[in-house]
């Protein structure tokens, strides 16, 4: 029998309520028209706890993958979810109850939880070489049969994986459709280092370097571009003792700066160079690409404080949301000039996460970025929904980053949105033409919508929106796989 969840902010209202199910709608109803052209799935994964944690509160990085698919063929749209089947969620549904503690922390697990592996499968979901991978950052991918969503299990590439972690951030070479892939904290728990990886599109290791980080930090994404590879060290740090004493995985560092280190693709690990800034909160990366001369141009949003309040400081301290300013950034690494040669330049004016270039332009010159914004300048319905959530993101927009001009669309003061995809309107089309996809939180109604918008007229709004009869609990990451894949 599972207990009520606790009613914490974690585990309530219409975007953290645990939502628990498994199941399938078939041709869901649609509002509008959804193009005909639009032919794939879209992928996603949303952290969903089967269970009320076992501690009484947990953070929303910690919950049990559970997979959506929405498939699109001939204007139509059919929906399925499932959970991850990881050997953690195996082993809670055995006993019922939840059996794992603090996230990353194997010493606050229940006994029963002993030797079982603590992968979760939360963060992001790609396809690759016809496995479906759902990922988490400190553990091997969980492959998944892509039309079934049934889980074969942990994968580690057929023995080629030589980490126990592997980001949720993967990359794709569009020209070659090779894996370009990392783990950090890559021999064992905080370690401070890095393996980076090239899998080809047969799924054979091509390319494997080793580097040391000048300490260990959390790497949640990084970028590659023609040339060169970029990881961001986040000042969120891991401690052995603290973990060994139950404390968090990772506490956030006031005084360390932000850290990049820049590695030539053909180099090995001892060509890597260390670039810094102030300190900061690195967020995804847009994208990235060099000049072919040695200039390398980083796309992210960076915000100037910690926005993970569930690993503060040392002293407990974290910032209120609404003290944090956060825009996308463009940073710039000059490989030709000695020293720290970076600098950084921003491309909005406000803030955005969840940002999505088009596939095709990945590690390439580029133009146009989706991403999902945040603008508490417009109305919200604060009267029936409190303070914003989590996650609060009311626009979702189109970012020209050589003009740096916006089109926004705003839904109204009761609705947000999740990551979007793009989807070109066919493979040839010109760069950013196509659609861009995303689920709205109607927050109110507690439902959740699919929402289906030209990418080049989002200030238009959408031109079909699909209902689920279902809500959805807050996702983070997805992919867009073309039928033809
Ligand atoms: C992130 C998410 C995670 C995680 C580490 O968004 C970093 C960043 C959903 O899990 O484990
Ligand atoms: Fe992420």
């Amino acid at each position: 029998m599972t207990r009520p969840f606790p009613k914490t902010p974690e585990f309530s209202g219409s975007l953290y309520r645990p939502a628990r199910f498994e199941g399938s709608v078939f041709d869901l109803e649609v509002e509008g028209r959804v193009p005909e052209d639009i032919h794939g799935t879209f992928f996603q994964v949303a952290p969903d706890p089967q269970f009320p944690p076992m501690r009484g509160n947990d953070i929303f990085f910690n919950g049990d993958g559970a997979v959506h698919a929405f498939r699109f063929a001939n204007g139509a749209v059919d929906f399925q979810r499932r959970y991850v089947m990881t050997d953690r969620l195996k082993a809670q549904r055995a006993e019922r109850e939840s059996l794992f503690g603090l996230y990353r922390n194997g010493y606050t697990n229940d006994p029963r939880a002993d030797g079982v592996h603590m992968g979760t499968a939360n963060t992001n979901v790609v396809q690759h070489n016809g496995r479906l991978l759902a990922l988490k950052e400190d553990s091997p991918p969980y492959a998944l049969d892509p039309v079934t969503l049934e889980t074969h299990g942990l994968f580690d590439f057929d023995g080629q994986l030589t980490s126990p972690t592997f980001t949720a951030h993967p990359k794709f070479d569009p020209e070659t459709g090779a894996m370009l892939c990392f783990g950090y904290e890559a021999k064992g728990e905080a370690t401070p280092d890095i393996v980076y990886y090239e899998i080809d599109s047969q799924g054979r290791k091509q390319r494997e370097i080793w580097l040391r980080g000048p300490y260990a930090a959390m790497i949640h994404d990084f970028a590659v571009t023609r040339n060169y590879i970029i990881f961001p060290l986040m000042p969120l740090t891991p401690d052995l003792d603290r973990i060994r004493k139950g404390g968090n995985h990772f506490e956030w560092q006031p005084g360390l700066e932000q850290v990049f280190g820049v590695l030539p693709r053909d180099g090995d690990g001892t060509d890597v160079r260390w670039f810094t800034a102030p300190n900061g909160f690195q967020g995804h990366t847009l994208n990235a690409f060099d000049d072919g001369r040695g200039r390398i141009f980083v796309d992210m949003p960076v915000t100037d404080g910690n926005i993970f309040y569930f690993f503060p400081q040392s002293d407990g301290h974290v910032p209120p949301p609404e003290t944090l300013s956060s825009r996308m950034m463009r940073w710039t690494f000059d490989m030709n000039n000695p020293g720290n040669a970076l600098s950084m330049a921003p491309i909005t004016d406000f803030a955005c996460e969840f940002p999505k270039c088009d596939p095709r332009y990945s590690g390439h010159e580029y133009r146009h970025g989706f991403v999902i914004g945040m603008d508490m300048t417009r109305p919200f319905d604060a009267e029936r929904l409190g303070a914003p959530p989590f996650q609060f993101f009311n626009l979702l927009s189109h970012v020209d980053v050589a003009t740096r001009r916006v089109k926004s669309w705003f839904a109204d003061a009761q609705t947000c949105f999740q990551e979007p995809v793009f989807v070109p309107r066919s493979a040839n089309a010109p760069e950013g033409e196509g659609w861009v996809i995303a689920l709205a939180n109607r927050l109110v109604d507690q439902t959740t919508d699919l929402v289906i918008l030209d990418a080049q007229h989002m200030d238009e709004g959408p031109v079909a929106v699909v209902h689920l009869p279902v809500r959805l609990r807050m996702s983070l990451h997805g992919s867009w796989v073309p039928a033809a894949a």
